[in-house]
């Protein structure tokens, strides 16, 4: 594990750069900008993965991205948290709470929006595979995440 992780923050899930990730499959809940300027100054942007729990509802798996997305070239960096779950609702001004674990890659620019979405769904089978075991599936009992979850 890097040195600065685990990682735990909270905060309300706003509106992203509205781009339709929810159509592409894999959405991403944004965190606001105070969050994002409270990461350690060490993290280096790139994609996460780790555990992450809405408002006070079952902990699950997550992978996160963290930085200008280069494929879209953002002018503000980006803290955006899809959560390994098929959820029935949004949930736009709800606590979010995240425990980031572990690092994958940096982040990259592609030649296409397939190849982008590709090398997501290859990020989520690693956190998938990862999270189970012993050194990080403790951290889904962590008293960080509501008690009763
Ligand atoms: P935005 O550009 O507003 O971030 P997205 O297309 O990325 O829009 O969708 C993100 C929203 O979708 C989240 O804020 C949340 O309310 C909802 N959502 C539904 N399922 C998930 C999920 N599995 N992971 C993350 N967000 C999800
Ligand atoms: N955007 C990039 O430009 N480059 C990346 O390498 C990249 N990796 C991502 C990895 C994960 C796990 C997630 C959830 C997002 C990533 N993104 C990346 C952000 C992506 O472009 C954004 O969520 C789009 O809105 C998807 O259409
Ligand atoms: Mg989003």
């Amino acid at each position: 594990m890097k040195s600065y992780l685990p990682f735990f923050c909270s905060g309300t899930v706003i509106k992203g750069f509205g781009r339709g990730s929810k159509e592409l499959g894999i959405p991403t809940a944004n965190f606001p900008e105070q969050v994002v300027n409270s990461l350690p100054k060490e993290m280096s942007t790139g994609v996460y993965y780790g555990y992450a729990e809405v408002d006070n509802g079952p902990v699950y798996k997550m992978v996160m991205s963290v930085g200008w997305n280069p494929y879209y070239k953002n002018e503000k960096k980006s803290m955006e948290t899809h959560i390994i779950h098929v959820f029935d609702e949004d949930f736009y001004g709800k606590t979010l709470k995240v425990a980031i674990l572990d690092y994958i890659r940096p982040e990259r620019d592609f030649n296409s929006l397939e190849a982008l979405i590709e090398t997501i769904n290859n990020d989520i089978a690693v956190a998938n595979v990862n999270l189970d075991k012993p050194e990080f599936i403790s951290f889904k009992t962590n008293e960080f995440f509501s008690p009763n979850s």
